[in-house]
């Protein structure tokens, strides 16, 4: 950093259009700062215990009541951050031996560790006509890389409600 209290000739386009040299360079100083932050991380008090877990991905788990097993995939996979993707999901009997009647399934992805989810993005959600159990969500995104949540919310089906939480890891 240059020294504050020399004038600069050349005013930054980003100052305010002010004849106090000392405070457009604080200006500046501050904007770089900011710029460097970001750079890095959108929150890096909130990522401060992120250390502890250490990246999981897995694509088939079993629902919170143990009344599904549920297999995921994704196109592309494995689905980059900031890029749309679809999901496709297979439900089946909690030992995926056979396939689950669902009449209803909604489809979430939540980023835990900040507390958002695809901010903005609503992806729709339809049940395979042919497939028992098949559903399938287009317009899924992961709006920054780390660690996210899908969230495959049975509301009715042939073995009630329930909910799968699988994680999946996006790499930088
Ligand atoms: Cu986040």
């Amino acid at each position: 950093m240059t020294r504050l209290t020399r004038p600069s000739p050349q005013a930054p386009r980003s100052a305010a259009p002010t004849r106090r040299p000392d405070l457009a360079a604080a200006i500046v100083c501050a904007l770089l700062v900011t710029a460097a932050a970001g750079c890095s991380s959108d929150a890096p008090g909130v990522d401060a215990g992120h250390d502890a877990g250490a990246p999981e991905t897995r694509w088939q788990g079993l629902s919170d009541k143990g009344s599904y097993g549920v297999k995921v995939r994704t196109t592309p996979t494995p689905p980059p951050a900031a890029t749309l993707f679809t999901l496709e999901a297979e439900i089946f009997a909690p030992d995926l031996s056979t396939p689950a009647t669902v009449t209803q399934v909604a489809v979430d992805a939540w980023m835990p560790q900040h507390k958002h989810g695809m901010e903005g993005f609503t992806p729709q959600t339809t049940l395979s006509k042919d497939t028992v159990g098949g559903v399938t969500t287009q317009g899924m995104f992961f709006t920054m890389p780390g660690q996210w949540e899908l969230r495959i919310d049975i509301k009715q089906g042939a073995h009630g409600a329930d909910r799968v939480v699988l994680p999946v890891y996006v790499d930088p």
